[in-house]
C-alpha cells in the first residue's frame, strides 16, 4: 500500500476529504471553484504531484453542469460523485439541477466553501479579501435546505473523516439522495487527523421485501385480480427489477404502465407493457400495484374503480419531501421492488398460472385501446416530432444511451422508442430544465463504450447553459450527440394556458410569449465551444443523412448537435424587429 493512502494523515481536511471520497470509489469532482477553495486546488497540485489517488477533476464553467453531470452519472451506476461548488453563488447557481437531484434520488456529495472566519493574519485562509464579508451569508445553506437528504457544516478538523463517510453513507442509502456539506477556508486548510475508521463499518443501508404474510397477502390479491395493473416510473432503478418484473407479469399476466420512466423498468415491446400515458386503464383496472411511482395519475383526470385493490410498493412510499401528496392504497410498503418482485416469484406460480390467460386476454385488449396512434409522416410541410424519432430510433443500437429532456414530446419519444434495455433510456424525473445536455456528460463518463443520444426540446437546450455543457464534454472527452425538438419556443406553457384557459385572449390571439430562444442558432452556441460539430436540418429528405452523419462525427471523439426545425409553436414573435407591430 501507498505510503500516502488514506490512512495517513493528509496535510489538509481538504485533502484528506478527496483521499477518502476516492478510496470510497468517487471517480469524478465536478467543480466550480472559488475564493473558498484553496486548501481544494492545492490539494489537487499536491495528489497529481504525488501520484496519489484522487477524483478527477472536470472543471465546470456553470454550476448547472456539475450537480446534472453527477446526476446522469449516478443513473448509470447509482454512486454518489463529489460536486465542488462556490460559497452561496455557486450554490445559488446549482439552481434547478438542486431539485432534479432531490426528486431523482440522486446520490451526490455537494460540497461548498463557507467564508472564512478568522480575521487573524496567523491562521492559515483567514479573511483576506472583501468578499468574505459579502459571502458571508448566515444561512448558507437554507438556500438548498428543501432538497438535501442531509445537511452538514464541517465544524472542526478532526470530523473530516467521520462526515465524509456519513455523507456517502447517506447519500448511497435507499431511497438514494443529494447531501450538502459545508466547511469554512479555515477548516479546509487545517492539518487533517489520521484516518481510523473502517470503511466496512459505513456500508449504505438496504430496504428488505415485505413480511411474509404481506407478500402472501399481494400474491393471492394477484392471483384474485381480473385486470390487474402495475404503474411504475423508477423501479429500474434496482437493476434487479426489470427482469423479475418480467417474469412476474409472465407468470400473473400483469399488464405494466411506464410513467414518465426515469429508468426502464419493463421493456417497451413486451407484450404486457401497456404504454407511457398517464391516467389510463386506472379505472378499469381491479388491482393496482404502484411500484416506485410518485404521480400513477391525476386526480382531477381519474379514479380507480370503487371496488380495485390497491398496493403501493415504493423505496419512498410517502414522499415525505413533497407538500401536498396522497394516492390511495389499502396496503402501503417501504420496500425494495425487486426483493418484493422475487418474495412474489418464490410462492407458489399455479394459483398465478391458473388465471392468467383471462388477465393476459385484459392485457391485450387493454393494450390495443390505449396504445398511442402515432401519425406517419406527412409528405409537405415542417419535419413532425414523430418522424424525427422515428428517425432518432433507427441510430439506436446495442450501445445507444438515449436521454431524454423534451416536455411536451416525452409521452411520445417513449412511445417511439419502446425501450427494451434496461439502462437504454433515462429521464429527468426532476422538473428543473436544463438536466439533459449536462446529464449527457455524466452518462457518458459512466459508460464511455455507450453512444449517448440526447433528446431535448430547444427551451431545455439553452436552459442547459450549452457554453458550458459543450465545453466540458469536450475538456472530459465525453463527446455525445444531442438533437434538438426546435418548435421554436415553449410548447408546455402554451398548453398549460390553453389547458386552464381554453377559449382565453391568448389562445384567440395566439400570443403566449414563450417564443424563447426563437431564431437562435442552437448549433452554433455548441460549435463556439471548439468541441462541438453543428448540424441543422429542416428538410424531411435530409434528417436521416444529417442524423448519420452527426453520429459518426460523435463515433470519431467529437460531440454533435443537430438543430431540427420543428413546425412553430406560436406565431407570435418576440423579436425587436417585429415587436412593436406584434401587439394584440
Ligand atoms: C428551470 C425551469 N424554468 C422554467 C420551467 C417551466 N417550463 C416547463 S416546460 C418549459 C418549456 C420548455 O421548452 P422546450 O424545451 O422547448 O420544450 P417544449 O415545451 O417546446 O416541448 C418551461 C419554460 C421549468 N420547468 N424549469
Ligand atoms: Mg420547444
Amino acid at each position: 500500500m501507498n505510503t500516502e493512502s488514506p490512512l495517513v494523515p493528509a496535510p489538509t481536511v481538504a485533502e484528506q476529504l478527496l483521499r477518502l471520497c476516492a478510496d470510497a470509489g468517487v471517480r469524478y469532482i465536478f467543480s466550480n471553484l472559488g475564493s473558498d477553495h484553496p486548501a481544494f486546488i492545492s490539494a489537487f497540485a499536491r495528489l497529481q504531484q504525488a501520484g496519489l489517488p484522487m477524483p478527477e477533476v472536470v472543471v465546470c464553467p456553470h454550476e448547472m453542469t456539475t450537480l446534472s453531470a453527477a446526476d446522469g452519472y449516478a443513473m448509470v451506476t447509482r454512486q454518489p460523485q463529489l460536486v465542488l461548488v462556490h460559497v452561496d453563488v455557486g450554490t445559488q447557481n446549482l439552481g434547478a439541477s438542486v431539485h432534479n437531484a432531490a426528486r431523482g434520488r440522486i446520490p451526490a456529495i455537494v460540497v461548498a466553501g463557507l467564508s472564512p472566519v478568522s480575521c487573524d493574519p496567523s491562521v492559515l485562509g483567514h479573511r483576506n479579501e472583501y468578499i468574505h464579508y459579502t459571502q458571508d451569508t448566515s444561512r448558507q445553506s437554507d438556500i438548498v435546505a428543501p432538497y438535501m437528504k442531509w445537511m452538514y457544516e464541517l465544524r472542526a478538523p478532526d470530523m473530516v473523516e467521520p462526515v465524509a463517510r456519513r455523507a456517502l453513507q447517506i447519500a448511497s442509502s435507499s431511497p438514494r439522495g443529494p447531501v450538502y456539506l459545508t466547511g469554512a477556508r479555515e477548516v479546509w486548510d487545517a492539518p487533517a487527523p489520521a484516518v481510523r475508521e473502517q470503511p466496512d463499518h459505513w456500508r449504505p443501508s438496504a430496504l428488505g421485501g415485505l413480511p411474509p404474510a404481506e407478500a402472501l397477502a399481494l400474491h393471492e390479491a394477484l392471483c384474485r385480480a381480473k385486470r390487474p395493473l402495475v404503474i411504475t416510473s423508477y423501479a429500474g432503478m434496482d437493476p434487479g427489477v426489470p427482469p423479475r418484473l418480467v417474469d412476474a407479469a409472465d407468470r400473473y399476466g400483469l399488464g405494466v404502465l411506464e410513467l414518465g420512466p426515469q429508468y426502464v423498468s419493463f421493456p417497451g415491446s413486451h407484450p404486457c407493457h401497456l404504454g407511457y400515458q398517464r391516467n389510463v386503464l386506472v379505472d378499469e383496472a381491479d388491482l393496482i400495484l404502484l411500484l416506485d411511482v410518485d404521480v400513477p395519475w391525476l386526480a382531477s383526470q381519474v379514479t380507480p374503480h370503487a371496488d380495485a385493490t390497491l398496493f403501493h410498493i415504493d423505496v419512498d412510499p410517502l414522499k415525505t419531501d413533497l407538500g401536498y401528496w396522497h394516492f390511495p392504497a389499502q396496503g402501503r410498503f417501504q420496500a425494495s421492488a425487486a426483493q418484493v418482485l422475487a418474495q412474489l416469484l418464490a410462492l407458489d406460480a399455479a394459483p398465478a398460472l391458473a388465471g392468467r390467460a383471462q388477465r393476459l386476454e385484459w392485457v391485450a385488449a387493454a393494450k390495443e385501446r390505449v396504445a398511442l396512434r402515432i401519425p406517419p409522416a406527412p409528405t409537405q410541410g415542417p419535419i413532425t416530432p414523430a418522424e424525427l424519432t422515428r428517425a432518432v430510433r433507427e441510430l439506436v443500437n446495442d450501445k445507444t444511451v438515449v436521454l431524454v429532456e423534451a416536455p411536451s414530446h416525452a409521452t411520445l419519444i417513449a412511445s417511439v422508442l419502446k425501450t427494451d434495455r434496461p439502462g437504454g433510456c433515462y429521464l429527468n424525473h426532476g422538473a428543473g430544465l436544463g438536466w439533459g445536455i449536462n446529464a449527457a456528460i455524466g452518462v457518458k463518463l459512466a459508460s464511455p463504450e455507450s453512444e449517448v443520444i440526447t433528446l431535448v426540446g430547444d427551451g431545455c437546450y439553452l436552459f442547459g447553459v450549452p457554453g458550458s455543457a459543450f465545453w466540458v464534454a469536450g475538456a472530459c472527452g465525453a463527446a455525445t450527440l444531442t438533437v434538438v425538438y426546435n418548435n421554436g419556443g415553449w410548447r408546455s406553457p402554451r398548453h398549460s394556458t390553453a389547458l386552464v384557459h381554453p377559449d382565453g385572449p391568448a389562445e384567440r390571439h395566439d400570443r403566449y410569449w414563450v417564443a424563447s430562444g426563437q431564431g437562435v442558432k442552437f448549433e452554433a452556441l455548441a460549435e463556439a465551444t471548439g468541441a462541438a460539430l453543428g448540424f441543422a436540418v429542416q428538410d424531411r429528405a435530409e434528417l436521416a443523412s444529417t442524423l448519420r452523419s452527426a453520429l459518426e462525427a460523435v463515433r470519431g471523439g467529437r460531440s454533435a448537435v443537430v438543430n431540427v426545425q420543428l413546425a412553430p409553436i406560436t406565431s407570435q414573435s418576440l423579436l425587436p424587429s417585429t415587436a412593436q407591430g406584434d401587439q394584440p
